[in-house]
């Protein structure tokens, strides 16, 4: 703690620890019968697109090392730890076989979690879709809703005695806004109409995903991960507060009220369907969407969203973007992570607790993503150790708002920072360094930074 602030107790049962993801942490090993994803595919014929050009394939070797990483997690004081499993690497063409070296992994992996008195959260997707799906037009297509549950049931059935806690999807905006909006991620297209249709698929997927939960174990509580970043207007013009409206209704209300409250706002199906860009949809998926919400919500938080009313109104025969509904707000003066090119707003968390407690009925939440990327850090390291005071500050304030939401009845019931160990991310690779723990990328040596050390504390004291 720095000098200047107080204790902060936290609630008892308050957990403690970070979050992963198969693609970003396992790897690709020799005879782990592993199918191709989309990010593997990707890379194999674009590798320029990705930072130094290193792939999907050299993630922070997971699959190898996890009996060691399990050990770290205990190291840095973890209660509880997030990762998923690999659609690719559990069924290698997304529908059919199952790949028994996966089962054995798997189930080794979460054994030894549990072992350590660790609560294992499991998420079934992020980002990372088998590449035959993906061939068959992937979440276009409405065949891959169908997959997806037999995916997830699949996974029920094999490690619902070893999961404490299920999730759907991790940020299922992001494939949408990137994949089909932004030209960021594979297929790269800039498509509003498969866009719309890609987010109702994935939703519809999540609510069966929620249904064959239940049905598999009606005791198991399941999530859906969301970025619930707050969108907040450059000034309370009526055209400015309309961007931010409309920047919300896409970004967090399009995942978080039909799987929290169980239909669509009325504005943006309304919005969607003057653009004519509605997909195909029946009174049945609309009540299995309004029958199967989510029991608690996952929610990650890195920056908030700044709009300002668009500059350009959208004409007929464009491409229909996000820009043309709001525009990015460059804040004058705001506080940053100069390692990174994010805003730090530590009062977005505590908006966006009391935004579940007031309009989603105050549902169970957890933090599930949190931290600071940091380009070089190998700059900070003395005495062969990263000094990440940076770190610790960045995580202090906003517990320090998480508290205060606590304390005014949000139902935040643990926090897990981004994330253990530096790992590969997506196009940004090993650019930003997340970790409470260092890898080198030479040698796969891990070394506990200084946020670790504190981390532990951190969690010991509550
Ligand atoms: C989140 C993703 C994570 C991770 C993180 C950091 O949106 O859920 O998978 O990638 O962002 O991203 P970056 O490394 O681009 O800073």
């Amino acid at each position: 703690m720095t000098k200047d602030k107080v204790f902060y107790q936290f609630p008892t049962n308050f957990l403690w620890g970070s979050s992963t993801s198969g693609p970003q942490s396992e790897g690709i090993e020799p005879g782990d019968g592993k199918g191709q994803n989309n990010w593997d595919y990707w890379y194999s014929i674009e590798p320029e697109r990705f930072h130094n050009k290193i792939g999907p394939s050299q993630t922070s070797t997971f699959y190898k090392h996890y009996e060691k990483d399990i050990d770290l997690l205990v190291e840095t004081g973890h209660t509880v730890f997030r990762t998923s499993i690999q659609w690719s690497r559990l069924i290698p063409t997304g529908t059919g076989e199952i790949n028994q070296e996966a089962v054995s992994f798997y189930r080794s992996v979460f054994s030894l979690v549990r072992a350590k008195g660790i609560q294992l959260f499991v998420n079934l997707y992020h980002f990372d879709l088998p590449y035959c799906l993906q061939e068959k037009g992937g979440w276009e297509n409405k065949e891959i809703v169908q997959a997806y549950e037999a995916y997830a049931r699949t996974c029920f059935e094999l490690f619902d005695d070893l999961v404490d806690r299920w999730i759907t999807f991790n940020e299922p905006i992001v494939p949408v806004e990137c994949g089909y909006l932004g030209n960021y991620h594979y297929p790269c297209k800039v498509d509003a109409k498969a866009a719309v249709a890609v987010a109702y698929h994935t939703q519809l997927a999540s609510s069966l995903a929620v249904k064959a939960c239940h049905e598999v174990n009606p005791h198991k509580k399941i999530a859906i991960v969301l970025n619930l970043t707050p969108a907040y207007p450059r000034s309370e013009q009526a055209e400015d507060i309309k961007a931010a409206r409309i920047a919300e209704l896409f970004q967090t209300k399009s995942f978080l009220d039909p799987s929290v409250l169980g239909e669509y706002p009325d504005e943006l199906v309304e919005l969607i369907d003057a653009y004519g860009l509605m997909p195909e949809v029946s009174d049945e998926e609309l009540a299995i969407i309004k029958e199967n919400r989510v029991d608690f919500l996952g929610v990650n938080y890195y920056q908030p969203l700044r709009v300002q009313a668009p500059t350009n109104s959208w004409k007929e025969g464009e491409p229909l973007t996000p820009e043309h509904f709001f525009a990015p707000y460059d804040m004058p003066g705001k506080k940053m992570n100069p390692h990174r090119g994010w805003e730090i707003y530590e009062k977005g968390i505590y908006d966006i607790a009391i935004n579940i407690k007031e309009n989603y009925y105050n549902i169970e939440w957890f933090v599930t993503e949190n931290g600071m990327g940091v380009e070089g850090e190998s700059a900070f390291k003395d005495n062969g150790l990263i000094q990440d005071d940076y770190r610790i500050e960045f995580i202090e304030d906003h517990l320090i708002e998480l508290h205060r939401a606590i304390q005014e009845g949000a139902n935040c019931k643990g926090y897990m920072l981004w994330t253990f160990i530096d790992c590969w991310s997506w196009l940004n690779a090993y650019k930003n360094r997340y970790g409470l723990v260092e890898l080198d990328l030479d040698t796969q040596e891990r070394i506990v930074k200084k946020s670790g050390k504190w981390f532990k504390k951190l969690s010991d004291a509550n």
